[in-house]
């Protein structure tokens, strides 16, 4: 996908432009009377999104790459089709392999209410047969504005039913981790990766005193974000989406991560919309299935 094509296709779009971010990774930047964004085409990942006069809610490493072919520490990776380790092939990229791979930017709407509206693809390549041998297709659909919406639609275009699990895998702005506490996971249960992937329950809000790495089964609900310094919550609602991963690497793991930094973990918090584990999904051939998530901001 070159910039010049893009620039021409979509130049009555005013609120949009493009760049070359690093050494060759193609974005897209967004500017609406509601909100700016910006999107990477690699893993069509948003790497930021902050509604007028509001600080930025998705969080980037100063320390990571803009490198073709490497995830961007941050933003929100699309892990699909599958989440965490691939089941048998430990050779397999972690979390699938299409957050690594260039989308293309097929539509750019603006919406009546003011946001904008961006779709994405992503086309199975032959070389991606060995990771993915189903006949299937892949959009990507971004609302910016007041809220962020995003919605992941996996089509099945082949014969066989196949089974994925994803995650957008979204990493928050947070004044500090050692302030804020997660809301509405409270009773669920979940699998503690800390812990060998032990199920346990988990007991009213969350809260942040070393490394969590968890996903919350059979979660549906709204979750938050609560933030006392930055004075908001982060609300997170969904649909399509039964799995619900909450991650904090704390400072052992983030000093091991050369794109995250000794403190990166203080100001980041992944709360992830997912199908994972006994939460896989199915799709008939023929069948479409959209995972999907919305962001919003409230004032505390
Ligand atoms: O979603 C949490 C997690 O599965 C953690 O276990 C950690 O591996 C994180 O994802 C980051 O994975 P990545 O492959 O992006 O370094």
């Amino acid at each position: 996908m070159d910039i010049k094509i893009l620039q021409e296709r979509f130049a009555s779009h005013k609120e949009i432009s493009f760049r070359i971010l690093g050494d060759g990774l193609l974005m897209v930047n967004i500017n609406n009377a509601q909100a700016s964004a910006s999107i990477s085409l690699q893993g069509a990942m948003v790497t930021n999104w902050a509604p007028l006069g509001q600080q930025a809610v998705i969080w980037v490493s100063d320390n990571s790459f803009y490198e073709a072919g490497r995830s961007i520490r941050g933003g929100i990776p699309v892990c699909w089709p599958w989440f965490g380790q691939h089941e048998t092939e430990s050779s397999f990229p972690a979390h699938g392999f299409v957050r690594a791979k260039m989308w293309d930017l097929d539509t750019v709407e603006q919406l009546d209410n003011g946001a904008s509206r961006l779709q994405f693809s992503y086309t199975l390549t032959n070389e991606d047969k060995k990771f993915w041998p189903h006949e299937c297709s892949l959009r990507l659909r971004v609302t910016i504005g007041t809220q962020l919406e995003i919605a992941l639609h996996t089509h099945n275009s082949g014969q066989q039913l196949f089974t994925i699990s994803e995650a957008l895998h979204t990493y928050f702005n947070i004044s500090d981790i050692g302030k804020v506490s997660v809301s509405g996971l409270e009773g669920g249960d979940y699998l503690d990766k800390v812990e060998d992937f032990k199920q346990k329950t988990q007991q009213g809000k969350i809260i942040f005193n070393g490394e969590v790495d968890r996903v919350y089964l059979d979660t549906q609900g709204t979750c938050r974000i609560e933030d006392p310094i930055m004075k908001r919550d982060i609300v997170i609602s969904k649909k399509g989406s039964d799995s619900t991963v909450v991650w904090n690497p704390w400072e052992e793991r983030s000093i091991a991560m050369v794109d995250m930094g000794k403190q990166a973990y203080r100001t980041m918090l992944c709360v992830e919309t997912a199908n994972a584990a006994r939460n896989k999904v199915a799709i008939a051939a023929g069948n479409t299935h959209t995972m999907q998530a919305t962001y919003s901001l409230e004032s505390r």
